[in-house]
């Protein structure tokens, strides 16, 4: 039986992967696997605790009803940052604008984190598995001072670390700091996030196509080939792929990086912009697909060769593993 290597042991043994600075990294992944904990016990709790359950009765800047939970994940993480001491500013779906920590220890932080604390929060009632999306960015702005909206609006290729947290069967965090993609199970007898899947590759290739089907007539033609191409019996395969939408982007992200696949959040009719946000679903995930060996594109540009106007900005997105990526982009031309 091998040793266990925890989250925090792996880090310290891959110092060097993090080239600004000893310890820098370690003390945020620790803050974020700390606040990542805390969630987890209270997503295990949701159908138990009445605070958690249900809608918090207010909506978000995206227009969507916040689940309390996604309040309760969305405090704890910008505790876990403000507090940490490398953080000096965050940007997260469930606030409207960024925030600038203002204590003398934060300001000479290095680092801001942009992050999605529980993407997915629709499934929450129904007890299926929801997400925690971060990227890691060094701030542009001098050190010492607030963090400036500059430092959130950098592109995916400036991330120098990314992640999720997956609150599913079990609680896995999966990250890359660019020199491939780790993950991580939550022991929860010990409280420790325990290596379990050690240099992550996504396979080139699936028979898994996750897309909301419910908009196949209100996106572009190229796509609806794409979604029949899937599902004849004269593709690649020979035989129709299956489709497996979960409606979760973390779960069905993780699912396709274990087994292969594609995941499409295409811009429509109706949104056409697409419905994911680049700077903390799209980039963040984008950076481990590459890493993994994947794709991640908006269908015709490199997801992280964006350059972010707004910090709430959507993308389509169609990431997943190459050879299926590069098919449908294929056909979307
Ligand atoms: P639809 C959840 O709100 C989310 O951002 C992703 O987690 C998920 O993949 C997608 O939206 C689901 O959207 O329109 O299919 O319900």
């Amino acid at each position: 039986m091998s040793k266990v290597v925890t989250l925090n042991e792996f880090i310290m043994d891959r110092q060097a992967d993090f080239p600004f600075a000893t310890g820098e990294l370690s003390r945020i992944l620790n803050d974020i696997a700390v606040a990542s904990k805390i969630v987890s016990r209270d997503v295990r709790q949701a159908g138990l605790v009445d605070h958690i359950l249900g809608a918090q009765g207010n909506t978000n800047i995206q227009g969507e009803e916040q689940q309390k939970l996604d309040v309760v994940a969305d405090e704890q993480f910008i505790k876990a940052f403000e507090y940490g001491g490398e953080i000096c500013g965050i940007a997260s779906e469930e606030n409207d604008d960024f925030v600038a920590f203002t204590s003398e220890s934060a300001k000479n932080g290095k680092y801001v984190v942009l992050f999605d604390p529980l993407d997915g929060s629709s499934n929450i009632d129904v007890n299926v598995s929801i997400g925690t999306i971060f990227s890691i960015y060094r701030r542009i702005s001098t050190v010492g001072t607030e963090a400036t909206l500059e430092d959130m609006l950098q592109s995916g290729s400036e991330q120098v670390a990314a992640g999720y947290v997956l609150y599913g069967s079990s609680t896995m965090l999966v990250y890359t700091t660019g020199r491939g993609v780790n993950g991580f199970t939550l022991d929860p007898s010990i409280g420790e996030f325990c290596l379990s899947h050690r240099d992550m590759r996504m396979p080139e290739t699936g028979r898994l196509y996750a897309m909301n089907e419910g908009n196949i007539n209100i996106c572009e033609e190229g796509l609806r080939e794409y979604v029949a191409y899937c599902q004849s019996f004269e593709n690649d395969k020979g035989a129709p792929y299956s489709g497996r939408y979960i409606g979760s982007l973390v779960a069905d992200f993780h699912r396709n990086m274990i087994k292969g696949g594609i995941y499409i959040y295409p811009d429509t009719t109706t949104s056409p912009e697409g419905k994911l946000r680049l700077l903390y679903e799209c980039n963040p995930l984008a950076f481990i697909a590459e890493q993994a060996g994947g794709i991640a594109s908006t269908g015709r540009k490199r997801v992280m060769d964006l350059k972010p106007t707004r910090l709430h900005e959507r993308v389509p997105f169609y990431i997943g593993s190459k050879q299926m990526v590069e098919k449908a982009m294929s056909l979307l031309k």
